[in-house]
This record gives C-alpha cells, structure tokens and sequence, in this order.
C-alpha cells in the first residue's frame, strides 16, 4: 500500500465509525520522544520520518504539523502524499487544536488512540472541542486495522542495574516515592514513563531506540508495585530483586483494565503530562485524583554520589575515544576518504572500545560545512558529504555506558578556515567558557544564566534559535527534565525547576549561519555547593567532559584575559586526565592540541 492508498483506508475506517477527523502523534504509549519501530505510526501514515510531528486527517484534508527543524524534511517527504505541511510557530498557521475546531461540524466526532496522546493534551482538546459540541472517541486504534506488516513490540531482555552503577537500591527509592504519595495524600501512583520506571526499578532494556528503557507501566500502592510487562523480559536476578518488594507482575497490555478497577476510596496521583489519556480516562470517576509531577522526575535528576562518581567515570572513556578520533581525524583528512557518515561510524568505534559501553545515546550528528547549520542534520546516504582539508566539520554524538549517558559536540577544523570562521568559533567557545565560569546564588533557575553563554554571541549581533542546555539522564534518556538553559521560557518544556547540586546538564551554544557554516561546543556540568555565608548558599560548576577544543580554529586575540586562563587550565587537565591512556603518538598530538595559548 502506498501513502494514498493508506490515507484513503483510514478514512474509510473513519467513515464506518462515523469519525470526522483522526489525530496520529508520534509517541508511544508512555509518551516517549524517541519510540520504537511498532510505535512509528505516524511514519507509516504519512511517510514523514522526523521525531516530532502530528498528522490529522478528515474526510477531505490531510496535514502534518512539525517543528523549524523539519520543515525542509517535511517537505520533501510529503511530496505527492496529499497530505499539507503546517509549518508550526509560522504566522498564520494554526494549532492542531484550532484547525479541528474549524474543521470538525458541530455535534461531530473525533478519533484516536488514547494511549499515544498525553492525558493533559487530550484534556485540552476536549475542553476546547466541546464549545462546538464534538465528542471523542478514544479507544481507536484505526491505522493497526490495515497496518498489516506492523513490526512486533520489541521483546528484548531487560537487565538489571547493579546499585554500584545505581547507588541507590530499588527499595530506598520505593521508600521516597511512597513517602511523596503520602504527604500528598494518595493511596496509589501510577508511573508509565518508562524513563521513570527504569530509575525507580534499577532496571534496564532496548525497547526505544538509543534510551535503554523498558516498555512497562506501574501502579504503586503503599504496600505493592503492579507491574505492566512481557514476563519474557526478565530473568531470575531481575525476579529475585523484585520478590523483595512485593512486586505484582502483569501482562503489559492489563494495565487499563486494571486501572478500572482501582477503589473508589483511594486517592490516586498522576502527572497528566506523563500518563497517557486512556490511563487517565479509565481512572474510575468516584476517585479523587490527585494531579502531581511524578516525585521521580526530581529524585532522578538529583544524581547520587556514587552516579556522579560514575559519571566523571563514562566521560574519561568519552574523552578517550575522542581524543583518539580527533587525532585519527586530523592525521588522515585529505589522505583517505572520509564522509560525515564514516567519520561517526569511526567515532562510535572508538566508543565501543570502552569497557562498559552500551550503544550511542542518540543519533549521531556529524555535519560537514553548511551541513552544520541544521542544528539537527542527519546524514543519508544521499546527502554524506565527503569530508576534505578545509572548512569546519561539526561532531554531535553521545554514548550510552553502564557509568551513565554523555553528550558532547566539538567543531573541529579540517584545514585553514576564514577570519570570519574563527571570530565564530571563539565567540561560541566564549559563550561556553563564561557560563562554565559561573558563580551564583542557590535558587538560580536555567533561565537566569542562560544569557552568560549567549553574551558573546549577542555581541555580534548573532543568536542561535535553541536552547542552551539540557538535562542529561544517568544511563536513561538524553533529555532529561526539569532543568534546562533556555532564554525564553517554552511552556511545553519541563526545565523550569530551580537548580540542584547533583544535577547533570549541559553547556551548548553555537552559531549557525544558514547555508554557510555551524558551530557548537558541548561541555556537560554537574551543578555543585560553593561556600555558604550570610548572603546564602553560592553554587557553581565541575566540568566533567575532557575533550579539547580545537586550537586550529581559535582566534587568541578575541579571549580576555580570564577567558584565555580558563582555556589553558583546561586543556591541562585535559592533557592530565585522558594522556595516560594515549598510544606514544596520540599523546605527543595531544600535548600540542592542549597547549598554552
Ligand atoms: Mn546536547
């Protein structure tokens, strides 16, 4: 079946369930942002294969509404499909929510699965549907009807999270979420995001692309843990650990009748933006609901002694392996052929050398030339550029250890570049270097220091259209809430929590100049107790990536005074900390790369 003849099944499926429009996300069940191949619903609708996007078809029109980095994408991909690209934040286009509101007659119906669309998105849609009378309907799953080589939920093994990786154990961490549902006043919690589950469980899978989670759903009383799960996944270390507990293990797919059953005397929390709208739906209406952000969501980001430990651990491997790709880089680049897709695949094979590690963290991002001013860019086979001794080549690119997840950019020179480059390329490493340097009251939020890293930036009358930094998860999803650097607030976004010591975030800005050049230089921090006196707890930075920037493309004269100190102690510590596990050459490279400047 081609894209037409998909599109012309499910209004024919609409038609009989007398449905007036279908929204399909990109999520998954557990509201995931990467999913696995069985979720990739909206891909197989539509043919458009981004991350982020949602498609809504009626009886007579089809769209897909996306984000700034997919627009080209979209486009492209939609080509002959008859289905619009709504280009979202564009002046004039409209929400999802308001274009159904105008397209869907009074009194009339719309469809979807429950499971993928969150609790709080479908609250929204249905308050604002119901001013016209529209009613939905839920429990539709109309694109599995005709979807009839729909690949198999992943099966694939979990594992368990010994607590010298975790440090913490599965009862402890029980003992504080049933400590959260209490002062709240609930009886029951129920946990579906599976990045919450697997920290709450020390357990960990393959079942979503680059995060190592686990499909299940949890229901937590204050004497027993339901779990929603294939049996098949867990072996008897896993079974041992749970026995412990009193954990109740279910078939996957049991979780919604389950939840019907809940009593009406117990009080249940949830987080609407972290279950699904069926789970939410299903909760029976005598119950008293209590809405709370998962208590999760801050114990894992608050990242324990033994997992920093770890962490400072995963990035002396990370420095590594890409000391060693730096050098074997900047030896080779002219004499064999190198492709943007080669060059992370060399990469990512320095990374397997590591002891520990898992599989890369997310997709790489390795763009040559104007290739890097998509922040987002993935090389194909169509578009690999062939790498060569000239111009900027920007490296993205993160792994997954048992010593937790790391992050990192580099822009490296591949040759001689332009004053204009350089002038770029120190205004970015300025900007990362002066929040790096940041000393600051506790109760500090990201939006308080994001501009530190954007000034030198400004300065030149430049901005880049992202933010700053993210969360970063211990060995779970590459973006992790509730701490981020952003300038603007972005209500959509969990990052707005005031900032903790042991929270692991990064330190990203970057310049892109369209159809020209980009560049970004990725540090990660873990936030950190300074001194305390009469004015309040002072807090600032450790460093944990041990990679150098780039000498070949800095402009010394551009570096103050403080700027230039922070650069030359840091490539010493470089040097201290990623020579020893250097062949004789690579490390002679490497004293060169970490000189004083
Ligand atoms: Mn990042």
């Amino acid at each position: 079946m081609n894209i037409l003849e998909r599109v012309s099944k499910l209004r024919q499926l609409m038609a009989e369930n007398s449905i007036d429009a279908y929204i399909i996300p990109s999520a998954d069940n557990h509201q995931s942002e990467y999913v696995g191949e069985y979720f990739k619903t909206r891909a197989y609708i539509s043919g458009f294969t981004g991350s982020a996007g949602t498609v809504v078809i009626t009886k007579d029109d089809a769209g897909l509404w996306t984000d700034g980095r997919y627009f080209i994408q979209a486009d492209h991909q939609l080509e002959g499909s008859g289905i619009r690209l709504f280009k979202m934040g564009e002046p004039g286009v409209p929400t999802t929510e308001e274009f159904l509101s105008d397209s869907i007659p009074s009194g009339g119906k719309l469809g979807f699965d429950g499971r993928v669309i969150a609790a709080e998105e479908g609250i929204s849609l249905e308050k604002k549907l119901s001013e016209k009378n529209i009613s939905i309907v839920y429990d539709l799953d109309l694109v599995d009807q005709f979807w009839t080589d729909r690949p198999a939920m992943s099966e694939k093994p979990a594992f368990l999270l010994d607590v010298k990786y975790s440090g913490e154990s599965f009862s402890s961490k029980l003992a504080r979420v049933r400590e959260k549902m209490t002062e709240a006043g609930a009886a029951c919690h129920i946990i579906t995001s599976l990045d919450d589950i697997a920290w709450l469980l020390n357990i960990r899978g393959d079942d979503v692309a680059y995060s190592p989670l686990v499909l299940s759903y949890s229901v937590i009383t204050l004497d027993s843990v339901h779990l929603f799960i294939d049996e098949n996944k867990l072996g008897a270390d896993i079974m041992a650990e749970f026995a412990k507990e009193n954990v109740v293990i279910h078939p996957y797919n049991d979780v919604y009748e389950f939840i019907k059953t809940i009593e009406k005397d117990q009080a249940v929390m949830v987080d609407p933006k972290k279950i699904n709208y069926a789970i939410f739906n299903n909760i029976p209406s005598e119950v008293k609901v209590i809405e709370k952000d998962n208590p999760t969501i801050m114990f894992k980001a608050i990242k324990n002694e033994i997992e920093l430990e770890n962490v400072r651990k995963s990035h002396i491997k990370d420095g590594i392996a890409f000391v060693k790709f730096m050098y074997w880089l900047k030896q080779n680049i002219g004499k064999i052929e190198i492709t943007e897709i080669s060059a992370s695949d060399k990469l990512e094979e320095f990374r397997a050398q590591q002891e520990g590690f898992i599989g890369p963290s997310f997709a790489p991002i390795s763009a040559y030339k104007e290739h890097a001013a998509m922040m987002h860019y993935s090389a194909t086979e169509e578009s690999n550029y062939a790498l060569k001794p000239e111009h900027l080549y920007l490296t993205d690119t993160g792994g997954n250890y048992y010593e937790g997840t790391t992050d990192i950019t580099r822009t490296l020179a591949l040759g001689e570049i332009s004053n204009e480059l350089k002038v770029h390329f120190t205004a970015v490493v300025r900007g990362m270097i002066n929040l790096s340097m940041a000393k600051f009251l506790y109760g500090v939020r990201g939006y308080n220091l994001d501009v530190l890293a954007r000034q030198p930036i400004w300065q030149l009358g430049i901005d880049y259209k992202c933010g700053t930094g993210h969360g970063v998860g211990y060995l779970l999803n590459i973006h992790e809430g509730p701490s981020g650097f952003r300038w603007q607030i972005v209500p959509s976004k969990n990052e707005t929590a005031v900032m903790e010591p042991g929270m692991v975030i990064t330190n990203e800005p970057g310049i892109y100049i369209e159809n020209s050049h980009g560049i970004r230089i990725e540090n990660e921090l873990i936030f950190k107790n300074a001194e305390k006196n009469e004015f309040g707890q002072f807090m600032n930075f450790e460093v944990v990536t041990f990679i150098p920037i780039d000498l070949d493309a800095i402009e010394p004269s551009e570096l103050n005074k403080d700027e230039r100190a922070y650069l030359n102690n840091y490539h010493k510590q470089v040097f201290e900390k990623i020579s020893p596990y250097l062949t004789e050459e690579e490390k002679d490279w490497l004293k060169v790369y970490t000189r004083e400047i």
